[in-house]
């Protein structure tokens, strides 16, 4: 793949590199995005339905044995070569950072470091009501287990729509899009708000923003650069052009 050799020339002389992903990173790993059809048991649901928490207080089972299924999936899935040369970036950029809307923790596995989870993680476990981690609870065939605290329904340590963003992980991911020289959005539909208006944050502090997708989004004409097709071919192929 060749790219437009000032692209290389912006990328190359880089220091604060931003980069937001989303499920698209993940589908070379085998994880379905938002947009795939559901498989299955779940072809029926929309995402969007069923990642809210009226979903979960009106049906706690069906939500709690989706995520169920999903941390499964995941569990299974292994970090594909997307997710690796984000990696190898890292090592050679002074300021890089990972801001990613996925829940899978493909980032952490792979050997990301400077990772901000947006919409938090599946494989943490909170309680509903307290809203506080809860690393281990009784052996129970009650679905969804109990808070062994309160006794209150345990949930995945996700942000659902409809739920506030953690403040922290926001403050920062938009701190990183305001001060970085490029930032890259990667296998996203740039539908999901706050996390789709980052990109437009970067190009209003003057970085030079580029989009890796295989379709186009609602930030396709506003981005400097276009790099059309699956982030597992183009990332790799990237970073070695910049070695
Ligand atoms: C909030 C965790 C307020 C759970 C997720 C402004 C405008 C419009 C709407 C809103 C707005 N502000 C708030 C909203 C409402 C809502 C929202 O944005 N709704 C959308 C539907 C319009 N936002 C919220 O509710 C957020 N909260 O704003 O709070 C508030 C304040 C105070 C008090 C109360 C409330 C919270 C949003 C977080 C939702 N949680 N995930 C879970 O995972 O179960 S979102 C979830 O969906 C993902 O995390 C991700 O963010 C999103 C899916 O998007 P993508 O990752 O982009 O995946 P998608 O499938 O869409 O696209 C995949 C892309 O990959 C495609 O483009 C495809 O072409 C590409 N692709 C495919 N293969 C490849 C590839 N790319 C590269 N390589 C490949 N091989």
């Amino acid at each position: 793949m060749t790219f437009p050799p000032e692209l290389l020339q912006r990328l190359s002389i880089a220091q604060r590199v931003t980069v937001l992903t989303g499920a698209g990173v993940s589908a070379e790993s085998g994880v379905p995005t938002f947009r795939d059809a559901q498989t299955g048991l779940w072809a029926k649901f929309k995402p969007e339905e069923l990642a809210t928490p009226t979903a979960f207080r009106r049906e706690p089972r069906l939500v709690w044995e989706w995520y169920a299924w999903r941390r499964e999936l995941v569990a299974k899935a292994k970090p594909n070569p997307a997710h690796i040369a984000l990696v190898e970036w890292e090592k050679r950029v002074p300021a890089f950072t990972l801001i990613t809307q996925n829940v899978d923790d493909l980032h952490r596995r792979a050997g990301s470091r400077n990772v901000i989870e947006l919409h938090g993680n599946i494989t943490r476990t909170k309680c509903f009501d307290e809203n506080v981690v809860v690393k281990s609870w009784p052996e129970t065939a009650e679905i969804p287990p109990r808070c062994p605290r309160c006794g209150g329904f345990l949930r995945p340590d996700v942000v659902w729509f409809g739920e506030a963003m953690p403040e922290e992980e926001t403050s920062r991911a938009f701190a990183a899009s305001a001060q970085c020289d490029v930032f890259l959005s990667i296998g996203t539909s740039a539908i999901v708000h706050p996390a789709a208006s980052l990109p437009f944050h970067a190009l209003e502090h003057g970085a030079t923003v580029i989009e890796i997708n295989p379709d186009p989004t609602p930030l396709t004409d506003e981005a400097n650069y276009v790099l059309t097709g699956a982030a597992g071919v183009i990332l790799p192929e990237l970073v070695r052009a910049l070695a």
